[in-house]
């Protein structure tokens, strides 16, 4: 109880002597921000703002530090590998990227591989993309068969590979990634995120297949979750950049570049805010930032 209420005091303190940085942890807890995240944005707040409103600081700032990848107009050419957990939408995802590029450069330099030799019906759901885009679809079940795959389509521009879908704590995952490393050494690998998904969750994700050093991550499911604290703190914590954001079904429609789309992410992060209760009373917030201040 002692502890509650030095926290309170020190939190209260914090206030008073630190009126921006409290601002930035309070605004920030309310979207559900982690409080490691919350704390580290704070301690790049200045002590003073030449913000016409200092109540936009704190959504500056995280506008600012969202890792996103800036120089993405459609997808670069290559070989581009889509991973994740179940349901995050790689499928959905790889078929946006081939219809956003067919879109423009027509669909004769484009080719989608499935490594999914374990869902039933997962090869079937990227065929009819494959067939609706006039593209060819390989299929490839280890490492070895990826790699005459792609030598077979290396005159393609871009080669889109989907995965099967695998929770971190899935035996098979080893065993799929490491064949995507033997098969697919040179692709880029981008890793599928569903928003909706939970903090926790999405660390241990992220943390998992950083193994294949995923060059970016798909933020999907934007449109479905309830915040997005805990995603924006997963791409924070990791400096993982987020190349697209998706927020809907329909291909291509619901797929945007992320640099062009970050105010417009944080701008959501806010208006959910509006729904759903924010964790940031003041015995939370005292809980979080009070201690930390009284030691210093
Ligand atoms: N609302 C919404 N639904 C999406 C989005 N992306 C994908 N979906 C839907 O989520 C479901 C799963 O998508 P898939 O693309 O099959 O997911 P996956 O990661 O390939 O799934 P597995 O291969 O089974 O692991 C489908 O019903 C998609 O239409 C999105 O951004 N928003
Ligand atoms: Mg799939």
């Amino acid at each position: 109880m002692m502890e509650n209420e030095l926290a309170a005091l020190s939190w209260h303190d914090r206030k008073v002597r630190e009126p921006l940085k409290a601002r930035v942890l309070e605004e920030l807890s309310s979207l559900h921000i982690a409080p490691d995240i919350a704390r580290s944005l704070a301690a790049l707040a200045p002590r003073r703002t030449n913000l016409e409103d200092p109540s936009n600081l704190p959504l500056a700032l995280l506008i600012k530090h969202l890792p996103v990848v800036e120089q993405l107009h459609t997808v670069n050419p290559g070989i581009v590998a889509v991973v994740g957990p179940t349901g995050a939408g790689k499928t959905t995802t790889i078929a946006k990227l081939a219809a956003r590029w067919s879109m423009r450069h027509g669909s004769q330099d484009l080719a989608m591989v499935s490594t999914d030799c374990y869902r039933i019906g997962a090869r079937e759901q990227l065929m009819t993309y494959a067939r609706l885009l006039g593209a060819p679809m390989h299929v490839a079940n280890d490492g070895p068969q990826l790699a005459k795959v792609l030598q077979h389509l290396r005159a393609k521009k871009l080669i889109l590979i989907d995965t099967a879908g695998m929770g971190p704590r899935d035996r098979r995952l080893s065993e799929q990634l490491a064949a995507l490393q033997l098969g697919a050494a040179r692709a880029q690998v981008l890793l599928a995120l569903a928003a909706l998904a939970e903090a926790q969750a999405l660390d241990e994700i992220v943390r998992t297949f950083a193994r294949v050093a995923p060059a970016a991550c798909v933020l999907t499911k934007v449109d479905e979750a309830a915040n997005l604290g805990g995603a924006l703190s997963a791409v924070v914590r990791h400096r993982l950049k987020i190349a697209y954001l998706c927020d809907g079904q329909r291909v291509p429609e619901d797929l945007h570049s992320a640099h062009r789309r970050r105010i417009w992410l944080v701008r959501s992060a806010m208006q959910l805010r509006a729904k759903a209760p924010p964790p940031g009373n003041d015995a939370y917030l005292a809980r979080q930032f009070g201690r930390v201040h009284a030691h210093g």
